[in-house]
């Protein structure tokens, strides 16, 4: 089949970021909502290795991975571009992004796993210590991608909006407040005040709804 599909779930940041890369760039898609617990015969053949969404369909082949679909959009779509032309700025880019997945998201998965007492305390300092580099970098810029949107801003996106609904649903607030990280609480007000990411949220209601049912899956099986 012809054109663009994206093979996603409507409350995950990761397909998220790619729906965004696609509005960005003014690209017209079919959304394709997958059911991860019982999941469709074109998830599974299109990403046998992870089985994970999101998946993007280019004439029916199959790019699996959000960050790599994300560069594959910006690549194949010239217009507004996501990551920087330079190729220092690039490798740097690339680096903020796989400091979000690879280390942030892990954190915040072990504070969201971990047990009252002790063990919570841990993850939450070890989760606030990425956080502070996070600070660290933004340092007074409005966007990671500097005065505009780019590829470390719709990476990180979940931090901004999926990230401050999991604290409140566990009542874990104070983990990023905004005396603690000035930057971060700015650039979230900055990224969430832009069209293009403010116009292609899922429904917060609906996703508070959504987190808390996943949440009492995760935690009783
Ligand atoms: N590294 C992947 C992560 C994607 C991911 O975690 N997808 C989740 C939904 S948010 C998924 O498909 N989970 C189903 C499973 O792992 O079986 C990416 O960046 O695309």
């Amino acid at each position: 089949m012809e054109g663009v599909q994206l093979i996603g779930v409507w409350g995950s940041p990761f397909s998220r970021r790619v729906e965004i890369a696609l509005k960005m760039k003014g690209i017209k898609y079919e959304f394709i909502e997958e059911n991860l617990r019982n999941k469709s015969e074109l998830l599974l053949k299109s990403n046998p290795v992870h089985k994970q969404i999101p998946v993007l369909l280019h004439n029916s082949k199959p790019i699996v991975e959000s960050l790599l679909i994300l560069e594959y959009i910006d690549e194949t779509w010239n217009q507004n571009p996501i990551l920087p032309q330079d190729v220092y700025d690039k490798a740097l880019d690339r680096f903020w992004a796989s400091f979000f997945d690879h280390k942030v998201v892990p954190a915040m998965r072990k504070t969201r796993a971990s047990r009252p007492g002790k063990e919570s305390e841990k993850a939450v300092e070890e989760l606030q210590t990425l956080l502070m580099i996070l600070e660290n970098e933004i340092n007074g810029k409005k966007f990671f991608g500097g005065n505009k949107i780019g590829f470390v801003d719709i990476v990180g996106l979940f931090l901004a909006y999926w990230f401050p609904l999991i604290l409140e649903a566990m009542g874990k607030e104070q983990v990023m407040t905004i005396d603690k990280f000035p930057g971060l609480c700015k650039w979230t007000d900055n990224l969430l005040n832009c069209s293009v990411i403010k116009e292609n949220l899922p429904d917060k209601e609906k996703l508070v709804t959504f987190l808390r049912a996943l949440f009492l899956v995760t935690t009783t099986t």
